[in-house]
């Protein structure tokens, strides 16, 4: 196996203690899987070569534990983080197990449950930041409704803001280094979930009273089960600097949340992401956040996890080929062709370049008759995810 397979720190490699700790309880069976304690899947973690474990406040410390428990949790947390090296770049609030939060946290009808969410939150953002976490991820999975008979989708955007800008508010008055990350996700486990997309939490950060320190967390199987591009999403948010977090993993489009493990249902739609992002540059978290197949006991876990960062590594160094590869690059030199005739026309506008514009003379016929090669690009690009070339 080529070393560059292997995971190493400044991989950035991540998974929360809900992923590799996932025990395969779903809707229709029970958990398979015994539950590992905290202390013991970082050890699992580091073990597979992570580098970074991030967990819900409800993974870590019980949500009826006492403060001397919660203590003793975080003092032997700690203590395994410091044995293995782990470090914890991020953590969230688990705003969605409890039936406190059936009808959604923040958005929810009722008052009581909305100051519950933000009590709840405010102790979570301790605890992270205890810990060392320098984003704090937001994914409203009650946040929704399944019948808007009772809910009104305006006043709960309104909810959503205000909770948002206290909570903005609290981090700065604390003085901690916190960036928040929304996650968004069209439905389940509510029928509709608020702000589906990718696109539409970076029109809200937009409103928000300190949007200059909220950004998103894109998850792929989010994106996918909207039917949607996750890398058109990713470049999106990362063109407005809004890329604080990823989540990844994989999902067949048109189905249930299946947090598969990353790469292994759309190899193509992971390649173009881990070229995208290696391309840019992205410097955050590659955080995988999804879980071993039911029918894996703790091998399979294991491997599940080894593989999410084989195959981003495997993919990066595709990445690195196809830009190394004379016949891809001739192909896209083609493709972006520019005899700089059209500068004159582009960038800033002014009164006598519109003017300019509007009397120059198109040959629209021939711009019509001009193919692109994407045929034979895509068909490169299949050959060398498949090994062929
Ligand atoms: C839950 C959800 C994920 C979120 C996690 C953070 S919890 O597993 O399906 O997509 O990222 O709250
Ligand atoms: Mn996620
Ligand atoms: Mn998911």
């Amino acid at each position: 196996m080529p070393s560059s397979y292997l995971p190493r720190p400044e991989h950035k490699f991540t998974f929360g203690l809900w992923t590799v700790g996932n025990t395969g309880a779903d809707p229709f069976g029970k958990a398979v899987r015994s539950a590992l304690t905290p202390v013991e899947l970082v050890h699992l973690l580091a073990e597979a070569g992570a580098w970074g474990v991030n967990f819900h406040d409800n993974d870590l410390v019980p949500i009826d534990a006492t403060a001397a428990e919660r203590d003793k949790i975080v003092a032997d947390f700690k203590q395994a983080l410091d044995a293995t090296g782990l470090v914890v770049p991020m953590a969230t609030t688990n705003l969605f197990s409890d039936p406190a939060f059936r009808d959604g946290a923040f958005t929810s009808n009722d008052p009581k449950v909305r100051a519950y969410a933000l009590h709840k939150t405010l102790r979570a953002i301790d605890l992270g930041v205890e810990l060392g976490a320098k984003v704090y991820v937001f994914w409203g999975g009650r946040e929704g409704t399944e019948t808007d008979a009772g809910k009104s989708a305006l006043e709960s955007g309104q909810r959503f803001r205000e909770a948002l800008n206290f909570l903005c508010e609290y981090a700065i008055d604390q003085k901690y280094d916190l960036k928040f990350a929304l996650e968004a996700k069209p439905n389940e486990p509510r029928g509709d979930i608020y702000l589906p997309t990718t696109g539409a939490m970076l029109g809200f950060i937009a409103t928000l009273d300190h949007s200059e320190m909220v950004g998103v967390n894109p998850e792929m199987a989010h994106e996918h089960m909207a039917g949607l591009n996750f890398m058109h999403a990713v470049a999106q948010a990362w063109g407005a600097g809004k890329l604080f977090h990823i989540d990844l993993n994989d999902q067949n489009y048109a189905r249930y949340d299946q947090d598969l493990r990353f790469g292994s249902q759309n190899v193509k739609a992971a390649f173009f992401l881990v070229k995208f992002l290696e391309d840019v540059g992205y410097a955050g978290s590659r955080h995988f956040d999804a879980h071993a197949y039911r029918t894996d006991n703790l091998d399979g876990v294991k491997a599940f996890a080894k593989g999410c960062m084989r195959t981003y590594l495997i993919l990066k160094e595709k990445a690195e080929q196809f830009k190394a590869d004379a016949e891809i690059q001739a192909l896209l030199a083609e493709i972006n062709a520019d005899d700089g005739s059209m500068n004159q026309f582009f960038g800033l506008y002014s009164t006598g370049k519109a003017a300019v514009l509007k009397a120059h003379e198109f040959d629209r016929l021939a711009l019509g008759k001009r193919g692109q090669p994407y045929e034979k690009l895509d068909q490169l690009t299949i050959d060398l995810l498949l090994g062929a070339r």
